[in-house]
């Protein structure tokens, strides 16, 4: 067991995953400029491999039924927070309306400034996952991914993309920003699937 979980109430430390340590503030944390979103210039593109591809206007998204989800959250710098309450829809809101074909085995996040992450659609088919506006009683600001994020509480948070434009069904794994840079592609915070070195042959294969 990690150093830093040894002081945590056991009903505390089982949820930590190994090398974690929690946090209480909020930090803040990816790579290059934070996008402006005027309310008009957005939209949100559900594509690939899907018999109703759909595109969502901000409004159009925010009339969707919404969900209010507790979760965890995990990055892979260390840092840790728990009981987070994230409000948004629901992934399987807009998978269920896409009907995504059975050749669609992963889905690409895209996101403002050609960001993206990879996960198994059995990742996201998780009844956690959903697309976010905001946490803890407020509005997500700017820096946490205004105006939509995508929350996958069960990986690490880089899979957890700001900004997000859109969500691609493939029947290919492609790594995404951080995945290409030498991070895991599956990502399962409680196997420390941290690097890419870690993988075994085939992981692009297997959720
Ligand atoms: N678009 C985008 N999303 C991103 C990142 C990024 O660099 N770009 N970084 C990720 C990482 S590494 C983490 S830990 C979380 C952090 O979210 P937070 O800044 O709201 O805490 O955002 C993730 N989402
Ligand atoms: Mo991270």
């Amino acid at each position: 067991m990690s150093l830093f979980q040894k002081n945590y109430p056991p009903e505390i430390a089982k949820r930590v995953p190994p090398g974690q340590r929690l946090v209480k503030t909020w930090p803040v944390l990816h790579y290059g400029p934070i996008p402006k979103f005027d309310g008009v210039n957005w939209d949100l593109e559900i594509s690939g491999l899907v018999e109703e591809p759909f595109t969502l206007s901000y409004e159009e998204l925010r009339a969707l039924p919404t969900v209010s989800v507790g979760a965890d959250m995990h990055c892979v710098t260390g840092w840790s927070q728990l009981d987070n309450t994230w409000e948004g829809v629901s992934f399987a809101t807009l998978r269920d309306r896409a009907k995504p074909t059975s050749e669609a085995k992963w889905v690409i996040a895209h996101c403002a400034y050609n960001y993206t992450s990879n996960l198994s659609l059995e990742a996201m088919n998780d009844d956690d996952v959903l697309v976010a506006w905001r946490k803890d009683g407020e509005d997500l600001t700017p820096d946490h991914g205004w105006p939509l994020r995508l929350v996958v509480p069960k990986r690490y948070a880089w899979k957890s993309a700001k900004w997000l434009t859109g969500l691609e069904f493939s029947a290919k794994n492609t790594r995404g920003f951080w995945e290409v840079r030498g991070y895991h592609i599956h990502a399962e915070p409680f196997a420390e699937e941290r690097y890419s070195y870690q993988e075994g042959p085939g992981a692009e294969l297997e959720a």
